[in-house]
């Protein structure tokens, strides 16, 4: 089902004029209300007048996240505070947190755009809705629960955590859909199995909020035996509901029609073609109260622009292949934790879990990669487990081309999340 066919089906031309309409209105807006943006504008001698058209865009200067830090918390502000009726932050465990104000429209804006998320994976009114993302500051939590709200389906707003009970949650109140990070359903299943609960009635599940690859999914679809989709957001932005998968699993809708996206080169800032890989940057069209001009995510992935089966037209983005600041430079080579992922889950006898340990020896950098052997591997005492590591180091060499160590670790071993995982631990600058 399309949940909005007249903003998801939109014809390209209509888009564009739907979106320089809103673009318009929000400079003109953030130059009266925001001294932030008005500043910014006047540094570059721009005046609201001078932006006519969505391919004006360029002409604006961008947002970066120390940017919000600064005017923390309320600088970014485009509306009274008593309009503002809810609040989310980052975690700030980086420095300060970033500030997200929601007025009430903006409310209704997340809940729509989290709507579309759940139908375009099949959800519909009949569904029981289990929303295992945190709730609190974070957007995860209230986010999913808006738009399964708005979808009409029952909500279980259970949060993350207590694994034993989202499983008796389940089975009792009959869920038939999951939304929690990847890497906690894994952790969902790895408790089922321990636990002999059969998990029974879930068909889809809406995944996001931390990378995660293609063999990961593989992995969650079998064990929960649901289809699992990939949705994508961000704090500064709204939270989830800014883009997500369809029943054709292979790229993310942006919902465009608030969310414009545009993919720059990360070192010159330069607008790049559709198709080529760079730094995702978005500007809020319609948020009433902290609207975003050129954001920069330092996500990175490709726009495109052709036909989706689905139906619906608006743009799609490739799942994230990264971003600026978690790619490791190792010895000169880019490398991305998400390439050693699609590696390691590709093999047998290990479990989904594993963390880089980034270390510097001599002026040199290493990257040492443990991960779990599953119980078989490590019962069996016939198999020779540096053999494994030596064979699992060779496979990552053929996509990372540079040498890694490969430590198997005993099952249950590296720590499980509740939320976002953290894998990558870099020991280089203790
Ligand atoms: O993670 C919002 C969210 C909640 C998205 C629930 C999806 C589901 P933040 O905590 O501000 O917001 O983190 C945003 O997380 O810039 C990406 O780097 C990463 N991220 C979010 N979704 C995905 C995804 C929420 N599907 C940052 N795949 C973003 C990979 C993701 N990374």
């Amino acid at each position: 089902m399309i949940w909005n066919e007249k903003y998801e089906t939109m014809k390209s031309a209509d888009m564009k004029k739907h979106q320089s309409d809103k673009l318009v209105n929000l400079v003109n807006k953030v130059y009266d209300k925001v001294p932030f943006y008005r500043e910014k504008m006047d540094t570059l001698g721009i005046k609201p007048s001078d932006i006519k058209s969505i391919s004006d865009i360029v002409k604006l200067p961008f947002t970066s996240k120390d940017d919000m830090r600064e005017v923390y918390p309320y600088g970014l502000l485009a509306c009274d505070k008593k309009d503002i009726v809810e609040i989310h932050t980052s975690s700030g465990t980086t420095g300060k947190p970033v500030v997200d104000a929601y007025t009430s429209n903006d409310v209704e804006i997340w809940s729509e755009v989290m709507a579309r998320t759940f139908a375009m994976g099949g959800a519909n009114e009949d569904d029981v809705v289990q929303i295992a993302y945190g709730y609190g500051l974070f957007t995860g939590g209230l986010g999913a629960h808006y738009g399964a709200k708005k979808l009409g389906a029952m909500v279980i707003p259970i949060s993350a955590g207590n694994s034993k009970r989202q499983l008796s949650i389940m089975r009792d109140f009959g869920t038939t859909i999951l939304a929690c990070t990847p890497s906690y359903s894994l952790y969902i299943a790895e408790i089922a199995a321990e636990e002999k609960i059969e998990i029974k009635g879930l068909k889809a599940g809406f995944f996001g909020a931390e990378p995660w690859s293609e063999s990961m999914r593989k992995e969650i679809e079998e064990k929960l035996k649901i289809k699992a989709y990939d949705i994508y957001g961000l704090t500064e932005i709204i939270g989830p509901g800014v883009a997500s998968e369809c029943e054709c699993q292979d790229m993310l809708h942006i919902n465009e029609d608030h969310f414009y996206p545009e993919i720059i080169n990360p070192e010159t800032g330069k607008v790049l073609p559709d198709g080529e890989k760079g730094e995702l940057v978005f500007t809020t069209l319609t948020k009433e109260g902290t609207p975003i001009i050129r954001y920069r995510t330092r996500d990175i992935t490709y726009l495109d622009r052709s036909p989706c089966k689905c139906g619906r037209t608006t743009v799609r983005m490739h799942r994230l292949l990264g971003r600026t600041d978690d790619m490791l430079i190792i010895r000169g080579v880019n490398v991305f934790p998400s390439q050693i992922e699609e590696v390691l889950l590709k093999l047998e006898n290990i479990e989904p879990h594993y963390q880089l340990l980034v270390s510097r020896k001599d002026k040199m950098d290493f990257i040492e990669v443990q991960i779990e052997m599953n119980e078989k591997l490590f019962s069996d005492e016939m198999k020779n487990l540096s053999q494994t590591e030596k064979m699992i180091e060779q496979e990552l060499y053929k996509t990372l081309n540079i040498h890694t160590k490969v430590k198997l670790v005993e099952p249950k071993s590296i720590p499980r999340s509740e939320g976002k995982a953290k894998r990558i631990i870099d020991q280089r600058q203790i």
